[in-house]
């Protein structure tokens, strides 16, 4: 199987919460070699745009004050089947549905606020890197 790429965000609530150190540490015991990596924050602009697909759902408005409301860590993960173990390794969109031992179960805190973003095909994992990361920024 061909090494790949993933996208993922730490998001702002993760951060806030002091735990980009141990979702990192999840992320590297898991196997996935970390090739891009920012502490950043997202515009109002960036948020309505990078989630641009979900602009016609009830939890748009939501979703983007969230996310653009501190700082995230985002990141370009490198893994044998990256997007599909990585979707995996975070668990269900919604935490009280998430697996044990994934990082939704152990750091989100609701639906809306589920500490982790990752990308949900190839395709979406290079727009995402390439919305995030200049090329000269990717390893
Ligand atoms: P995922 O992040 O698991 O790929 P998604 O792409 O369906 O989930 O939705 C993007 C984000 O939007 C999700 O991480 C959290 C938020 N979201 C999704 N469904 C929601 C809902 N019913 N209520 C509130 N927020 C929601
Ligand atoms: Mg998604």
């Amino acid at each position: 199987m061909a090494t790949n790429r993933t996208f993922t965000m730490i998001k702002p609530d993760a951060v806030k919460n002091g735990h980009i150190g141990n979702i990192l540490a999840m992320i590297t015991n898991a196997g996935f070699k970390i090739v891009s990596l920012k502490l950043t924050q997202l515009t109002v602009a960036d948020a309505q745009a990078f989630y641009a697909v979900h602009s016609e759902r009830p939890f748009y408005e939501e979703l983007v004050e969230f996310m653009s409301s501190g700082p995230i860590v985002a990141a370009i993960l490198e893994k044998e089947n990256a997007v599909s173990d990585f979707r995996t390794l975070i668990g269900a969109t919604n935490p009280a549905e998430a697996a044990e031992g994934t990082i939704r179960k152990l750091y989100a805190t609701s639906m809306g606020e589920n500490a982790v973003h990752g990308s949900d095909s190839d395709e979406n994992a290079a727009i995402e890197s390439a919305f995030h990361f200049a090329g000269r920024e990717q390893f």
